[in-house]
């Protein structure tokens, strides 16, 4: 399989998983949202992400929780673009992604020096996202979601083979990402845990994941940090209270071919994927060394 190499960075390569720390500059994310009280501040607060191993830093300013309110592109942007420019301008060298469904944002903030467009929405949300993409030759990460992120992704989730459904509606975004002119070695898939998911379809995309990285044959993101589901299995009813519990998750998602990891606690979750980049080296036949 192709790796994806961007600023750097190689993802789905033979080296260890690569790590997405979260930068949320949102006022109302589920585990971090409201930190910040400058652009300043979030770009130190991402600078020190990146002292404690993450490889792309993952800029949000739209929350995605079910109840979230819509936030108009122009606010978004506003949020994120100063974050970005500040990132490169105290000499951020790390990979900077956009976290956005929307087209506007997204060029705006590959402008403005982000690499990676994280679309949880697979590009499916703005028709004009992945021409964006392609016309500035970034990197993008195509999430599963069906229908529209925010409210309603809880409403009617219903699967039968929950891997097998990602991966053919994922295959799906893979091919829109291609006519839109996006190169393959450009494309990265994300699962999308918790985006219309219930806990037990996460549980089976986490074990699954390396047979939906076979079936649709790029290199594979996963974001279980800090999610509902592993509140749901612990009693955790606070995010920020869910570190161990998504190291365990973490852990389960490279045993199982993840090639990247978005996390929230970078310092702690980096000797986590260590551990984890180790246990799967050990493992008999190599499985996901960059052979498949
Ligand atoms: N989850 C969230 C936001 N962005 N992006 C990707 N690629 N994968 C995810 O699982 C994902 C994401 C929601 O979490 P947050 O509110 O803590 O950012």
């Amino acid at each position: 399989m192709e790796p994806v190499v961007v600023n750097g960075v190689t993802i789905g390569g033979a080296g260890g998983t690569c790590v997405m720390g979260v930068l949320n500059v949102t006022p109302d994310s589920f585990s971090d949202g409201g930190r910040y009280v400058s652009p300043s501040a979030a770009a130190m607060a991402g600078l020190a992400l990146v002292r404690a191993g993450a490889h792309i830093l993952d800029v949000g300013g739209e929350s995605t929780r079910p109840d979230a309110a819509p936030v108009a592109a122009a606010d978004e942007a506003a949020r994120v673009l100063p974050v970005i420019r500040a990132l490169r301008a105290a000499g951020c060298a790390a990979a900077i992604s956009i976290d956005t469904v929307k087209a506007e944002v997204a060029d705006a903030a590959l402008a403005a020096g982000a690499d990676i467009v994280n679309d949880v929405a697979g590009g499916a949300h703005d028709p004009d996202l992945l021409r964006v993409v392609a016309r500035r030759g970034a990197v993008v990460v195509l999430g599963h979601l069906r229908g529209a992120p925010g409210a309603g992704m809880m409403k009617d989730v219903a699967f039968v083979d929950v891997v097998a459904e990602v991966g053919d509606e994922l295959w799906a975004r893979v091919a829109a990402a291609r006519a839109a002119g996006v190169a393959p070695g450009r494309i990265v898939i994300d699962p999308g845990l918790g985006f219309g998911k219930l806990l037990e379809h996460n549980l089976a995309l986490i074990q699954g994941l390396g047979a939906l990285r076979a079936r649709v044959g790029r290199p594979v993101l996963v974001g279980p940090s800090r999610k509902r589901f592993l509140g749901e299995l612990t009693g955790i009813a606070e995010p920020a209270a869910r570190d161990f519990p998504t190291a365990a998750a973490i852990t389960a998602c490279i045993l199982a071919g993840a090639d990247a990891v978005r996390v929230h606690a970078v310092a702690e979750l980096v000797a986590v994927v260590k551990v984890a980049d180790a246990l799967r080296k050990a493992a008999p036949g190599h499985a996901y060394q960059g052979a498949a």
